[in-house]
């Protein structure tokens, strides 16, 4: 099954999407999701410039090999643009190895381990009011599973809450499309949180698990205290409660609180996770495929995590296209240890015209239709339609203008 050719997309129905087909001689094709989000052309430079040359003539059965070539082979080893290059690579070729088996890429796994892939939502709101009302449509949708996010009284733009014109995701840029700035108190949101999630569970009692993303904003002492003051909701997880450079910051919050713990979107590699995984101090690991070296990264960091009761959570933003979600779908459908996936939407109208996806969603929990490989198709034409646009995240600034972890 030899590799003709390597094509590198970017197009951006509603958000910035990479893609990566690799064709073979025989005529099948493969799809990887490559997208890193606000710095898309640095991965579809290095893509097209420093790896397409490597795979041109190169076995696509060979997976592992081509793996180890692009990781040892490249000397310089992780880092967000090379893994995901990786990553995409990787994709696309157990999507083309189901596809010359004729079976999906759970199967090549090693099959089925559980019915679905059990989901949690998203509910955001300006008021915790709102909030629980967002949570509610989700439950009522059937869903177990709701993360809460609520904007913070007194500061304007909170992570994870959509002001009305932010909703349309490039008009929230500035006009020359710079990082949006928002603000950050830590004080304001530990006072505020803990209100949010005792309303919920007066609302809700215990038919929901509940969970909350604190996006790297808080030192590892303040964590400790926002984690025993939602002890009393037990939360499925408290995630990235601290900037996740420091494997350490995670035992610290450990010793201080049962609130289990969840982190790692974005890290690229298992030696990012290798220290706290092994310390148990966490209990969910939040890597992505697009962005931990496909699924043949994310398959040893599950495998390595399951020694130590840790279990996956991997990320599923809607700045990862639908092929990442699908490997997603593919590696919860096999992995032992399963803790939960992430979801947002897997597309959007406008964005299911260029991918179309394999999978829909039943009581919160995504069933997958048995399609060969990964089972997403990818339409050229279409992606066409929709030029790149420079986005980028937004920047958090303390109010005395300290930037800060967004
Ligand atoms: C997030 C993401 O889904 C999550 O949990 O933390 O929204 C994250 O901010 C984006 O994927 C960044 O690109
Ligand atoms: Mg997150």
């Amino acid at each position: 099954m030899k590799i003709q050719d390597v094509k590198v997309f970017v197009a951006s129905p509603g958000r910035n999407f990479v893609t990566l087909k690799i064709i073979t001689e025989e005529g099948l094709y493969g799809l990887g999701d490559a997208t890193v989000n606000g710095r898309e052309l640095a991965v579809a430079a290095y893509l097209k410039d420093h790896v397409a040359p490597c795979l041109i003539g190169k076995d696509a059965h060979n997976i592992e090999d081509i793996w180890q070539y692009l990781y040892r082979g490249v000397y310089w080893r992780k880092g967000p643009i090379n893994m995901a290059a990786i990553g995409a690579v990787d994709m696309a070729l157990w999507d083309l190895k189901g596809k010359a088996a004729g079976l999906p890429v759970y199967q090549l796994l090693g099959g089925r381990s559980r019915k679905g892939v059990t989901l949690y939502a998203h509910a955001q709101g300006a008021t915790i009011e709102e909030t629980l009302g967002a949570a509610q449509v989700w439950i009522d949708k059937g869903f177990k599973a709701v993360r809460l996010q609520c904007a913070i009284p007194g500061l304007e733009g909170t992570y994870g809450v959509k002001t009305k014109e932010q909703k349309d995701y490039f008009a929230m840029q500035s006009k020359r499309y710079l990082p949006p700035e928002e603000p950050w108190s830590t004080a304001k949101y530990l006072n505020f949180i803990p209100d949010l999630f005792k309303a919920a569970r007066e609302r809700f009692g215990d038919s929901v698990e509940l969970l909350h993303d604190v996006h790297h904003r808080l030192t590892p002492i303040e964590a400790a205290r926002l984690g025993k003051a939602l002890e009393p909701y037990h939360l499925f997880f408290l995630e990235d409660a601290v900037a996740a450079e420091n494997q350490e910051s995670c035992a610290v919050i450990r010793q201080h609180t049962t609130t289990p713990l969840a982190i790692g979107e974005i890290y690229n590699t298992i030696w990012d996770c290798k220290g706290m995984i092994e310390n148990q101090s966490i209990d969910y690991i939040r890597v992505a495929a697009t962005h931990a070296g496909g699924i043949s990264g994310v398959r040893r960091i599950a495998d390595y995590a399951g020694l130590f009761h840790v279990r996956t959570a991997f990320h599923g933003p809607p700045d990862i296209s639908p092929i990442g979600h699908a490997a997603h779908m593919h590696l919860g459908l096999w992995v032992p240890n399963f803790g939960i996936q992430e979801f947002v939407r897997f597309g959007t109208e406008v964005s299911d015209r260029v991918f179309s996806y394999p999978m829909r969603v039943e009581d919160g929990m995504a069933l997958l239709e048995d399609k060969p490989g990964l089972g997403v198709d990818f339409n050229e034409d279409e992606a066409d339609l929709h030029p790149y646009k420079r986005s980028y995240l937004p920047v958090s600034r303390l109010e005395d203008g300290t930037l800060w972890n967004w």
